[in-house]
């Protein structure tokens, strides 16, 4: 395996576990009957949080396997399974056309808690090790507080930080802090907003205005409009994703917590049912906990040779 396979491995164990164990499981339990196999491996899909569609999906690549005689149908079914995996996740990791805009501008959007500040601090530490120049708008300026964190983050990241005072226009903060980035030659700005629920209009006309107001100040601006999504909502958070995602333009996801759940075939959902990159993936709470998302790394994760 790769280094970046090794440490996915490490960070994913516990996201990829109910799913390993259970296609580990079956293949031991079942096995050379393919409709156990297939049965079996429904459920564990559906225990992973790969969904109905998903997890259907899966079955049917696995269902037209050929097996010559004698073969060995679960390394057959292994293969078939992985194949579709890379196939359904592909496309996903960081935007391969970041930076080519200066500043490469990231609205980072999402429902409350789900992670945006961690991993704007996370993304802010990432780029200034690359040698970018990053800044950070705090455009979070509802939560009482979301400054003082804010400004921890771009502490530790070492990188500035423009913000107002609470209550301010977040849209205005969005354009002062473009303006700094421009004006300072930066090569990012992270836009931090406030959690919202998708289901409230207002708030999301506000993340619209922001957007507005952002591309008036530099018309391709925002480069990437990062909806940050919190792994252990499960399907649950996928419905509420789907709405985000009409409303507000989203062109990248970073799935976060994924740390935190045994269920990591909710990549699989969210991938194939919202169709947009997962980009990047938080897996802990430290500064470092945050990996570019890799589907060949994700797919040896879950179906590994580990057994048992
Ligand atoms: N285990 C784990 N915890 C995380 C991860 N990302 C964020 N958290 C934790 O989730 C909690 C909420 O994180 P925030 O970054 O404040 O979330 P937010 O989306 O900015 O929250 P609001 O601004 O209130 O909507 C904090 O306790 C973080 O430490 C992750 O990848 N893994
Ligand atoms: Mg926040």
């Amino acid at each position: 395996m790769s280094p970046v396979s090794i440490a996915w491995a490490a960070g994913l164990s516990r996201a990829g576990r109910s799913l390993r164990d259970g296609i580990n499981r079956l293949f031991t339990a079942a096995g050379p009957d393919r409709g156990a196999i297939l049965d079996g491996l429904e459920t564990a899909l559906l225990e992973a949080d790969a969904g109905p569609d998903t997890a259907a999906d899966l079955v049917e690549a696995v269902r037209s396997v050929r097996i010559p005689e004698g073969g060995d149908e679960a390394a057959a079914v292994r293969v078939a399974l992985k194949e579709r995996i890379r196939e359904l996740l592909a496309g996903c990791g960081p935007d391969p056309s970041a930076f080519r805009e200066k500043p490469w501008v990231v609205l980072v959007v999402g429902v409350n808690g789900t992670g945006k500040t961690t991993t704007i601090g996370k993304l802010a530490h990432r780029f200034a090790a690359e040698g970018r120049k990053t800044v950070i708008a705090a455009a979070d300026t509802f939560r009482p507080a979301a400054n003082e964190q804010l400004a921890v983050w771009a502490g530790r990241a070492g990188v500035p930080v423009i913000s107002q005072k609470p209550g301010a226009d977040p849209a205005s903060v969005a354009f002062d802090a473009l303006d700094h980035a421009v004006r300072h030659g930066a090569d990012a700005l992270l836009v931090d907003t406030a959690g919202r629920l998708q289901t409230k209009v207002n708030l999301m006309e506000e993340l619209r205005k922001i957007r507005r107001v952002i591309a008036k100040r530099m018309p391709s601006a925002p480069h990437e409009t990062l909806l940050v999504m919190d792994a252990t909502t499960g399907q649950n958070g996928l419905a509420q994703a789907r709405q985000f995602t009409e409303a507000a333009g989203v062109t990248g996801i970073a799935l976060t917590k994924l740390d935190g759940t045994a269920r990591g075939g909710v990549v699989l959902a969210i991938r194939r049912t919202l169709g947009i990159p997962i980009r990047w993936a938080g897996l802990g709470e430290g500064i470092e906990d945050l990996r570019p998302f890799d589907a060949e790394a994700f797919s040896e994760g879950i179906l590994g040779e580990e057994r048992q």
